[in-house]
Parts: structure tokens; C-alpha cells; sequence
């Protein structure tokens, strides 16, 4: 799976959601997704308008942002146009199967309505699934399961991810991949997104707990699908839109370079 052209690979989902998310990245020769981790909407916004050109995903926490209005989601969704990207709500929903539905669907945020991608951690087991699924699934949205995390002494290891995997592969109309570090082993021959965080070209952790690996690592030799990257890409300044624009760029040339090599091998 992980030498075929992405766009080639659309046609092994059902679910509308990966679909365009293949096709976006081959039409923008981009496997970038920019994380936009930041608490005011005029920063969120120029941020994502700075990115937009380099981006086949733009992912969001809109719980972090303090002047939240719903006009926002407007304003996010006319970037998506402009730029031709996609967007992906990063909730991690961790509940029992109806009150992730309920939070999906309804509260201040309404993320089914807007948000194409979301994703969810598996420890409830497959009904997460079944309530994700009952208020996504008619909506043509798609599920990445965190089947992996990029964090130091991360619990999410060894049978905990192959379960993950499973209830996956149980659930292919609406699971479209995984949260990862790495492409899936032990495969049916199953084509699964996966879409990797703890990304950066200059440091190796936070002090927090974030791991860094390059793209070359993460796409070439881990075929992985999709870097993710947050402060890469736009540091603390929010204001150097310019600056912010070229680590996109940078970022985008690292990752789809890394891709080109990966399909000749
Ligand atoms: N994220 C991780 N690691 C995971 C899962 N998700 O870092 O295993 C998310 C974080 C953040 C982004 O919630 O939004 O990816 C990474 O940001 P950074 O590049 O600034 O570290």
C-alpha cells in the first residue's frame, strides 16, 4: 500500500472523507497537515491563511480558543475553499458511545457539522465507534483511531495498538486510519490513513513530553501518510505571517519529497 500514489488510492475507501483527503494531497502535492494550537481567532485565522497554499489538512482544538463564536467555523470553512484543504477537529473523544455522540453533534462547537476528519481514542473500546459513527457516518465524516501517541512513556503501545487496528478494520466505513507513528503491521492487505504528530525539522522535544522525528522518518522509513505540525511551522510569533508561510512551504517540500522517494521504492 504505502508505495502506491495516494491518489490511486481513493478508490480503496468507501468513505467520502478519505477519499478527499487523497485526492486533495495528490491535487496539492502536499502531505502536510499544520496543527493550530493557538487561543484567539484573528491568530487562528491568519495563521491558516498563511499555510492554506502548503496544506492538504488544516487541524484544529477549538476548545483552546477563548473568543470562540460559531462565525468562526464560517470564516474557517471560506479558507478551506480559498486554499483547497480540509479540516480536521484533532477532539480525541474518550466516552461512552452516547456521550461522544452527544458531543460531537451538539454543545458550543457542533463538530459533525463542520469538521470532515476527527478522531477518537479507542480505550472504551468499539462502542466509541458505534456512537461516533451514528451521528458522523450519515454525514460522510471520517474517524482516525489514536492507535499510537508521540509522547514519552505513552501507555498506547504493544496490545493496546493492535486492538486498536482491530476495531478498525471492524469498522472500515467510517474508521479511515489511525493516529500513529507508524503504518500498521499484520495488515489483511487493508489501506489505512495514517497521520503522524511529533513532527519537527529543528528540535527533538519540548520538554513536555513531545517527541519530534523528521518527515524523511516519519514518511520514508515509518510510511506514515500525513505529518502533522504545530510550533514548526508557526513558533511563538503569530504575528511573522511571512516566516510562518516558508516553514509551511518547508515543511511541504520535506514531506512530499520524502513521499516522492518512498513510491520509487
Ligand atoms: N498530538 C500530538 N501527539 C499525539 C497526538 N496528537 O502531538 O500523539 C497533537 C497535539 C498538538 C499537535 O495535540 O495539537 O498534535 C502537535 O503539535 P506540535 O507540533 O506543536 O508539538
Amino acid at each position: 500500500v504505502q508505495a502506491l500514489p495516494y491518489a490511486q488510492r481513493a478508490d480503496n475507501y468507501t468513505n467520502p472523507a478519505a477519499k478527499e483527503l487523497l485526492l486533495t494531497m495528490e491535487r496539492k502535492k502536499s502531505n502536510l497537515s499544520v496543527s493550530v494550537d493557538v487561543t484567539k481567532s484573528r491568530d487562528f485565522l491568519a495563521i491558516i491563511d498563511a499555510v492554506g497554499p502548503y496544506v492538504c489538512l488544516i487541524k484544529t482544538h477549538v476548545d483552546i480558543l477563548e473568543d470562540f463564536d460559531f462565525t468562526l467555523i464560517e470564516s474557517l470553512q471560506a479558507l478551506s475553499k480559498k486554499h483547497d484543504f480540509m479540516i480536521f477537529e484533532d477532539r480525541k473523544f474518550a466516552d461512552i458511545g452516547n456521550t461522544v455522540a452527544l458531543q460531537y453533534s451538539s454543545g458550543v462547537h457542533r463538530i459533525a457539522s463542520w469538521s470532515q476528519i476527527t478522531n477518537a481514542h479507542s480505550v472504551p473500546g468499539p462502542s466509541i465507534v458505534a456512537g461516533l459513527s451514528s451521528v458522523g457516518l450519515p454525514l460522510g465524516r471520517g474517524l482516525l483511531l489514536l492507535a499510537e501517541m508521540s509522547t514519552a512513556g505513552s501507555l498506547a503501545v504493544g496490545r493496546y495498538t493492535e486492538e486498536t487496528y482491530q476495531m478498525a478494520r471492524d469498522h472500515r466505513d467510517f474508521v479511515i486510519g489511525f493516529i500513529g507513528q507508524r503504518r500498521p503491521t499484520g495488515e489483511g492487505g487493508e489501506d489505512f490513513l495514517v497521520l503522524t504528530p511529533g513532527v519537527g525539522l529543528d528540535v527533538k522535544g519540548d520538554g513536555m513530553g513531545q517527541q519530534y522525528r523528521t518527515p524523511r522518518e516519519v514518511i520514508l522509513e515509518s510510511g506514515c501518510d500525513v505529518i502533522i505540525v504545530g510550533r514548526g511551522v508557526y513558533g511563538k510569533d503569530y504575528s511573522l505571517t511571512e516566516a510562518i508561510a516558508q516553514q509551511a512551504e518547508r515543511y511541504r517540500d520535506a514531506g512530499w519529497s520524502a513521499y516522492l522517494e518512498r513510491c520509487k521504492s
